[in-house]
């Protein structure tokens, strides 16, 4: 089992790997695991995939995760691993914690997440505790680094991440008159960052995201 064998089998479902690390006894990850890996959507084509399952036309909530799980939790049985959802809680698994670990994601100025590859776009569908020590390719530069500009800092309308992340700032300008574009297209903050271009997210997916996070 290689890293690429591993990559190379995840792409075929539309998702991939978006960091790993050999974890340490403060890792807070399940007895026996040698490698964590975090798993996130494969773009472009995930959105396409998810869209013709038959979670996301059931009606029934929380579509995503549960197609999550019926596509990860399997791929992880036949390896010998164990699948861990970043929803399932409280308590919930420290993803944050494991996604710095991996060296390819970063606390960016407004306080969430930036990914060397999916810019603040980065999100998780699952983490997968390997029982077997792989080698992993080295992580890439932290995005912000350089970005001279910083956009994400002025992108907000109300500052809602200025500084700790004030929901209730941010659901007010979603459900106001100006609200629409964020609602529509995601969060401008998350949009503005020049790191996450390459990574094809769709304006769609963003809505279906928003409007979990906000129903109206
Ligand atoms: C609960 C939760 C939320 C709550 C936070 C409640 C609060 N702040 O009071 C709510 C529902 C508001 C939320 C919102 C979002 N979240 Co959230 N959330 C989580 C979750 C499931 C658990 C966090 C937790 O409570 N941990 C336990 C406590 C003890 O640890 P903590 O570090 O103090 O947790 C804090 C932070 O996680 C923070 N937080 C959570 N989400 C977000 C999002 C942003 C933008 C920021 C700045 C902070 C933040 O709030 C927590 C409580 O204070 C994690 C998954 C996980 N397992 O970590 C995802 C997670 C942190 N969220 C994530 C995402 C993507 C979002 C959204 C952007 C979703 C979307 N719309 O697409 C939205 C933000 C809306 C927007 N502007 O776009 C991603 C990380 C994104 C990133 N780049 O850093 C995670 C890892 C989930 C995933 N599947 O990848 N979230
Ligand atoms: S806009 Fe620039 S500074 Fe902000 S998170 Fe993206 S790369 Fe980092
Ligand atoms: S969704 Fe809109 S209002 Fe909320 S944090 Fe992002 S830019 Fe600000």
């Amino acid at each position: 089992m290689s890293y690429a064998e591993l990559q190379s089998s995840l792409q075929e479902l539309h998702l991939d790997i978006f960091g790993a690390f050999h974890p340490t006894p403060l890792d807070q990850v399940p007895d026996g695991c040698k490698t964590l890996l975090l798993i996130g959507p494969y773009e472009p084509g995930f959105w396409d995939t998810f869209k013709v399952s038959p979670e996301f036309s059931d009606g029934l909530p929380d579509p995503l995760d549960r197609w999550s799980k019926r596509i990860i939790t399997p791929w992880a049985i036949i390896r010998n691993a164990t699948a861990l959802f970043p929803s399932d809680g409280p308590p919930y698994a420290p993803f944050l914690d494991w996604a710095r670990h991996s060296g390819r994601a970063w606390v960016s100025p407004v306080r969430m997440l930036v990914h060397d590859h999916a810019g603040l776009f980065v999100s998780y569908r699952a983490a997968i505790a390997l029982p077997v020590e792989i080698n992993l390719p080295p992580a890439g530069p932290n995005p912000c680094d350089s970005c001279d500009t910083r956009p994400c800092k002025s992108a907000c309308p109300v500052n809602a991440l200025a500084n700790a992340y004030d929901v209730s700032a941010c659901k007010s300008y979603l459900n106001g008159p100006n609200g629409r574009d964020c609602m529509e297209t995601g969060c401008l903050v998350r949009r503005t960052c020049p790191a996450g271009r390459k990574y094809a997210r769709l304006p769609e997916q963003s809505a279906f995201h928003m409007a979990s996070f906000n129903p109206q």
